[in-house]
């Protein structure tokens, strides 16, 4: 076993914190093969229960599980930290606007990239759930800026990603393990593009592009995409919670494509700093296809964008764009 690493999760004692820390711990993100000190953050109302979330995690007596640590302030969370899944934020409830979300959330997001300058590891790498994400990580990156290199900030679209390589196995009827290829593109919201342009399936033994074997355009430019933007609306409409244990999935995913790369002709969908590719204004966080590499990550370059998902790019585009004023206002700027 190698020397343990740092991970941190905020909002632990929240409902994805709950779901995604056995998870990290037994080996699903890093490897059986590597120890894990977690070191669990949420607000200090919340002190006793997160302290159970440690008790419990003890009680599973798990041989990649290195320590434990529940604390409740940014100084002791970010210490020295090699990995930091930022979940902890208000959550979106039935009937609540992405706006009055933004403004409570970037303020958190300000002083965590604050924090991440101040005691992490410069070479942190940080996936942000807590919702607006796509911006929440935008300010984070900004206030950490001179110490944290940019490429090292995400957010998660892991899970729309997810969804929509769901939805083609559906449809098309075969194993979801059989799909690959799907793109998020833009923001974590419902102006999110599902693209399955390039997507590709397996099926009867035979690689084949998606849309040759869905075969229904409308569909495609239809029902697909808006079940997949009003994915997490429809959980909330059913279990009056946003989604957790999908997002803790798609979380650890994410996080553990980051460690050890994609595989050869596969991306993935991961929010990251643009660098201008397909047009898209340097410096949002923005989803696109990545590929990963020995913990660096790429953005796939020159697939084809036809007029259809140009215009849908171009919406959640300025989206993003509204959001980055919004939240700079809110902190300040
Ligand atoms: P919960 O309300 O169950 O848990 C959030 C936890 O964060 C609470 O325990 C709260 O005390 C804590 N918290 C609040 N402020 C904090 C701070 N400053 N520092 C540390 N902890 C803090 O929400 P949950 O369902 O776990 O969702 C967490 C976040 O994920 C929400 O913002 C939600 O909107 C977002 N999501 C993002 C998704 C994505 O794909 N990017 C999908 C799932 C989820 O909706």
């Amino acid at each position: 076993m190698s020397a343990p690493i740092r991970v941190l999760v905020t909002g632990a004692a929240g409902q994805i914190g709950y779901s995604i820390v056995l998870q990290i711990a037994k080996g699903d993100v890093f490897g059986p093969n590597q120890k894990v000190t977690l070191v669990l953050l949420d607000i200090p109302a919340f002190a006793t229960p997160l302290e159970g979330v440690k008790l419990e995690l003890i009680d599973c007596a798990l041989p990649t599980l290195a320590g434990v640590e529940a604390v409740t302030t940014e100084a002791e969370a970010f210490h020295d930290i090699d990995y930091a899944f930022l979940i902890g934020a208000m959550p979106r409830k039935e009937g609540m606007e992405r706006k009055d979300l933004l403004a409570a959330n970037v303020k958190i997001f300000k002083s965590q990239g604050l924090a991440l300058a101040k005691y992490a590891k410069p070479s942190v790498k940080i996936l942000v759930v807590g919702n607006p994400a796509n911006t929440n990580a935008l300010i984070a990156a900004k206030y950490a800026a001179g110490k944290v290199p940019l490429e090292n900030f995400s957010a998660m679209t892991r899970l729309d990603h997810n969804r929509a390589a769901a939805q083609v196995a559906l449809k098309v009827g075969v194993p979801v393990e059989n799909v690959k290829n799907v793109i998020i593109w833009g923001n974590h919201s419902s102006t999110q593009f599902p693209d399955v342009a390039h997507a590709k399936v397996l099926k009867n033994g035979q690689e084949v592009d998606a849309v040759g074997a869905i075969n229904d355009t409308a569909y495609l430019q239809g029902d697909f995409i808006s079940t997949v933007q009003k994915r997490g609306a429809v959980i909330i409409e059913k279990r009056k919670l946003s989604s957790a244990m999908s997002a803790a999935k798609a979380a650890v995913d994410h996080i553990r494509t980051w460690h050890v790369g994609t595989k050869p002709g596969e991306f993935v969908s991961m929010a990251v700093a643009s660098d201008g590719s397909y047009g898209i204004p340097k410096g949002l966080i923005f989803s696109f296809p990545v590929t990963i590499e020995n913990g660096k990550w790429s953005i796939v370059q020159g697939l084809k964008i036809d007029e259809f998902a140009q215009g849908k790019i171009n919406a959640t585009t300025k989206e993003l764009e509204d959001e980055r004023t919004d939240a700079l206002e809110a902190c300040g700027e």
